[in-house]
C-alpha cells in the first residue's frame, strides 16, 4: 500500500516541500508534531520517536495525503474543530500537511462546480486517498432524505468510498449514526459500516472527536500504508484505550465522595465530580480528560462543567438521557465500596464485622483492616456493640507489634 500511495503520488509534494514553498514557520510544524506527540504518545508510529523534531523530520518526507471529505447528516462540528484552534495558523498548517481534494464547507465552488470536482478527483486519486466521512447517511425510504446532486447520501457513498485506500468515519455521525438516528431517527439513519461492512474502515466516534487522532491515522496511513491497531468497534487503541473516568481532573473527588448535586451550587463552582449529574466518564472510552480541544486548557465538557454525555459510546450517546446517573461498569466502583483507609476503631456489630470479612477480606489492605476489627472484638470478649475505642497505634506499640491491635494469621 505504501509503494502505491508514495509512487503513484509522485506528483505530489512532501509536507516539507510543502511547508517551504508555502512559507509555513519550521517552528509552528514543530509545535504540531509536539502535539501531536502529546495526543498519541503510544500507538501510532509516527509519534513513536524520543522528540518532536524526531518527528518533524519523519513527516516532512512524507508525500502529503490525497483526502476527499463527504458530507452527510452532521452539523459540521467535526470540520468546525479540524480548522478552528484558537490559533488560526494551525487550521493552515493542517491544510498544507494533507491533500484537501474536496470538502463542500471549506470549497469555493457549488453545484456542477462542485460536482465535477469530486468526480475528478476521485478519477484522479481512484485507489489511493483517504475517503473521510462526516455525518450519518440516511437510508429510510431509498434514502429519499439526503440527495447530493439527485443521488441519494448512500449510492455517493458507495461510489467514493469504495474507491478510495481507506475510509475514516469521523465523529458519531458517520460511526454509528450519533445524533440523527436518536429516537425517532425519522431518516433511518446509520453509519458507513452498517453499509460498507466489508471495507476496512476506522471509526472515529465523538460529537465532535479530537482533531489529532483523524491527523494521526491519516498521516501515519500516509507514511507507512498501516493503520494503528483498532479495537472491537474500529476505534484506534491510541486514542480509545481509556476511559475518561481513569483520568479526569475530577476523580479525587469522586473517590472521596464530593459530588455536585445541583448546577451552580458550591460543589459545582469548587469542581467537584460530576457522576451524580448524570456524568459517563466512568463507560466511556475517549482520551478528552487529558486531550483537550482547540488547543485550549481544560476546554472539554467536564472542564467547563457540563457532565460528560458519552459522546464516544453508541450505546450511550443520544440514547441514554443527558443527566441520568449510569451505573457503572468499568473497573472504578462507586466510593462507598472503597475499603477505608484510616478505620474508626469503635464498636462493631457482629453482621458489620462478618460483612467486613466476607466482602472486602478478600483485598490486601481491606484484609488488614477487617482481620484489625475481628481482633479488636475476639481479643478482650467485648459483646459486640459495645467495645470501648481501641488504644491509638504508637510507634512503639504499632500494629502487629505486641500491644496493638494483632492482624490474623
Ligand atoms: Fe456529528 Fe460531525 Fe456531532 Fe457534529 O459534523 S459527530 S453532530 S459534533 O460534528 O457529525
Ligand atoms: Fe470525572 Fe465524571 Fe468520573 Fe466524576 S464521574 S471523576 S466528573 S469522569
Ligand atoms: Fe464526548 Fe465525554 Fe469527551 S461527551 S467529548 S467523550 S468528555
Amino acid at each position: 500500500m505504501l509503494g502505491r500511495l508514495v509512487t503513484s503520488a509522485r506528483a505530489l509534494e512532501t509536507i516539507d516541500e510543502r511547508l517551504m514553498r508555502c512559507g509555513v514557520s519550521r517552528r509552528a510544524f514543530l509545535q504540531f508534531c509536539s502535539t501531536l506527540m502529546v495526543a498519541a504518545p503510544f500507538g501510532l508510529a509516527i509519534t513513536d520517536k524520543k522528540t518532536p523534531e524526531d518527528v518533524a523530520a519523519g513527516l516532512g518526507k512524507v508525500i502529503r495525503p490525497p483526502v476527499i471529505w463527504l458530507h452527510f447528516q452532521d452539523c459540521t462540528g467535526c470540520t468546525e474543530t479540524l480548522l478552528r484552534p484558537s490559533h488560526p495558523d494551525l487550521g493552515d498548517l493542517i491544510l498544507n500537511i494533507i491533500s484537501l481534494e474536496y470538502h463542500e464547507t471549506l470549497m469555493a465552488g457549488s453545484g456542477r462546480q462542485a460536482e465535477e470536482a469530486l468526480a475528478q478527483a476521485v478519477d484522479k486519486y481512484s485507489g489511493k486517498y483517504v475517503c473521510v466521512v462526516e455525518g450519518s447517511i440516511p437510508t429510510r425510504d431509498k434514502g429519499v432524505y439526503m440527495k447530493l446532486a439527485g443521488r441519494p447520501a448512500m449510492e455517493v457513498l458507495a461510489d467514493v468510498a469504495g474507491k478510495a485506500a481507506a475510509i475514516i468515519a469521523i465523529g458519531s455521525c458517520a460511526a454509528w449514526g450519533g445524533i440523527p438516528s436518536a429516537d425517532p431517527d425519522p431518516t433511518g439513519a446509520v453509519g458507513v459500516v452498517d453499509l460498507l461492512p466489508n471495507k476496512t474502515i476506522v471509526n472515529l466516534p465523538g460529537c465532535p472527536p479530537n482533531p489529532y487522532t483523524l491527523l494521526g491515522v491519516v498521516l501515519q496511513f500516509a507514511d507507512s500504508g498501516t493503520l494503528p491497531e483498532l479495537d472491537a468497534e474500529r476505534r484506534p487503541k491510541f486514542a480509545y484505550d481509556r476511559d475518561i473516568h481513569e483520568q479526569c481532573p475530577r476523580r479525587a473527588h469522586f473517590d472521596a465522595g464530593r459530588f455536585v448535586k445541583q448546577f451552580g451550587d458550591e460543589g459545582h463552582r469548587e469542581g467537584w465530580c460530576l457522576y451524580e449529574m448524570g456524568c459517563k466518564g466512568p463507560d466511556t472510552h475517549a482520551g478528552c480528560s487529558t486531550r483537550h480541544f482547540n488547543e485550549m486548557p481544560d476546554v472539554w465538557p467536564i472542564g467547563i462543567g457540563a457532565p460528560c454525555i458519552g459522546c464516544t459510546e453508541k450505546s450511550i450517546a443520544f440514547r441514554v438521557p443527558m443527566f441520568k446517573v449510569i451505573q457503572i461498569h468499568t473497573r472504578a466502583t462507586p466510593p462507598e465500596t472503597y475499603p477505608p483507609i484510616n478505620a474508626p476503631q469503635g464498636s462493631i456489630s457482629p453482621l458489620a464485622t462478618g460483612l467486613v470479612g466476607l466482602g472486602v477480606g478478600a483485598l490486601a489492605g481491606a484484609g488488614y483492616v477487617a482481620s484489625r476489627k475481628f481482633s479488636t472484638v475476639g481479643d478482650d470478649d467485648t459483646v459486640p456493640g459495645s467495645a470501648p475505642p481501641a488504644a491509638p497505634e504508637t510507634p512503639e506499640g504499632g500494629a502487629g507489634t505486641g500491644t496493638g491491635p494483632k492482624a490474623s494469621s
